[in-house]
């Protein structure tokens, strides 16, 4: 039947960073009901939110089929670290599993949409299997066309008098030349991941498309230049389909009904939302002075903290402990520091919230799009920075770069109440928070952007 002509395999990797938008995406796939879905599921799953996620997504679209790849046991020692990236590189090495199971998959299988972190291996079985293979990039495409372009820039950084360099040229980005200190410092020593963006990064031309979560009147400089070959010769085509849109399933994630009554009390635009994003656990003193700083700021707050990397411990371990009890005491008449997941899509969508103290996770950058949010950036590694950049060239928020990376320096409580009162009292921020928002409205709106480019991959996909 039509419904069922066009079949579409996804594989996400690890982390709510990455899963959140990939399911966000598979929905779009399957609300366009021309599309059967097979989602591939690594299990274990690395945190309790991912476990969580994935049921509740699956029990919203039972149409969809849920496989589960069940993963060999990890490489001990850990490769990395970081959990997520140590289970990157567990699905990285356990790709080749992959073929007789997606073979067996009826209706044959038409395209493959997986992870941008799996690239190399799943470029190589996809071949082999003669399967059109697209890759969702979980960032800006300002950080795509870096992710592109970075090995030319490797090469340039080792050259003898690159050490002098302060700066880089990067085509595509919109406040290019890119400054050294928003390169992840990562990417500059010999480590796996630098290793796997030299890899992965000359193998973006192998691919039939990438799907960016973003859109036009945000990043159309860098799409333009993704899409002209300026910033990689041969890039396939670029598909801006954001902003995604959180869905039904995710509300089921979490029981913030206590915290939304309380928003429902505050005036509008008076609170002031923190959250570090899934993956970034601070330094006890740093956190210790965010909550001096929301105090200091005079504003009211909903602060998410985040003590370890992975959700499983975090239980054990109560907020006096992590930031002290007369903070706790101190702030409770202030707000609510929560520290269990929250539906950050919900809180960003209420009207009470006004302001964003943000990491510059590429997800939540485009939640607080979406609902016209002003932004404090305070990004702590990776793509952040990028991120942050593209948030103040478009003028709706404001980095302070003095700040520095994760764990360089404690930033100060009376810095941070400034920095605050800052954003959430300037009117110029507002009114460019609420034009990002008009944009990312009309992207998503029915015969938008998204829409329109979504129904023609379909009806490529069915010739
Ligand atoms: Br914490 C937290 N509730 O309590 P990012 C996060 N989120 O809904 P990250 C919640 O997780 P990467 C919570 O709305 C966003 O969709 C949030 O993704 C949600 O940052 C997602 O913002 C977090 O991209 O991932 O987690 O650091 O490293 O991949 O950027």
């Amino acid at each position: 039947s039509d419904e069922s002509s066009v079949h579409v395999v996804m594989f996400p990797s690890a982390g709510m960073g990455h899963l959140t938008p990939f399911l966000r995406l598979a929905s779009l796939l399957v609300n366009s009901n021309h599309c059967k879905l097979t989602l591939i599921t690594p299990l274990p799953t690395v945190s309790h939110a991912e476990s969580h996620l994935l049921s509740h997504f699956h029990s919203s679209f039972p149409q969809l089929n849920l496989l589960p790849f069940h993963l060999p046991p990890p490489h001990s020692p850990p490769i990395s670290v970081d959990p997520f990236f140590h289970r990157v590189q567990t699905l990285r090495h356990s790709s080749h599993l992959l073929p007789p199971l997606i073979s067996s998959l009826s209706p044959p299988v038409s395209i493959f949409i997986s992870d941008i972190f799996l690239l190399t291996p799943l470029v190589s079985i996809t071949q082999k299997l003669s399967l059109p293979n697209y890759t969702l990039f979980t960032s800006s495409a300002a950080m795509f066309s870096f992710f592109s372009h970075f090995p030319t820039l490797a090469l340039a950084q080792s050259k003898p008098d690159a050490d002098t360099q302060i700066s880089f040229p990067v085509p595509g980005l919109p406040f290019s030349p890119l400054p050294f200190s928003s390169i992840p410092p990562i990417l500059f020593q010999n480590t796996i991941f630098r290793n796997l963006l030299m890899e992965d990064s000359p193998n973006l031309t192998k691919l039939q498309g990438v799907f960016l979560n973003t859109f036009e009147s945000l990043e159309s400089h860098s799409l333009k230049a993704l899409n002209d070959g300026q910033v990689l010769k041969n890039m396939p085509p670029v598909y801006a389909v954001g902003p995604f849109i959180p869905f039904e399933f995710e509300k089921k994630n979490t029981s913030t009904t206590s915290l939304i009554s309380w928003l429902d009390d505050q005036p509008i635009g008076s609170v002031v939302y923190v959250c570090f994003g899934s993956r970034t656990a601070l330094k006890r003193e740093q956190m210790r002075e965010i909550g001096n700083g929301l105090m200091r700021s005079g504003y009211k707050f909903v602060w998410v903290v985040k003590d370890k990397i992975i959700d499983k411990e975090e239980q054990e371990v109560g907020l006096d402990e992590v930031l002290g009890v007369e903070l706790v005491e101190g702030m409770k008449e202030k707000g609510l520091v929560i520290k269990e997941w929250v539906d950050q899509s919900e809180i960003l969508s209420h009207k009470s919230v006004g302001g964003f103290v943000s990491h510059c996770g590429w997800n939540s950058i485009m939640e607080a799009g979406l609902n016209g949010v002003p932004i404090l950036a305070w990004p702590q590694h990776g793509d952040q920075k990028i991120n942050a950049g593209l948030v103040e060239i478009s003028e709706w928020g404001i980095w302070n770069k003095s700040w520095g990376w994760s764990g360089e320096h404690v930033v100060k409580g009376d810095e941070i109440g400034d920095a605050i009162k800052q954003i959430m009292k300037n009117q110029v921020l507002k009114d460019k928070a609420m034009k990002v928002k008009e944009g990312a409205m009309k992207a998503t709106s029915n015969g938008g952007d998204c829409e329109v480019t979504i129904q023609k991959l379909i009806q490529k996909w069915k010739n």
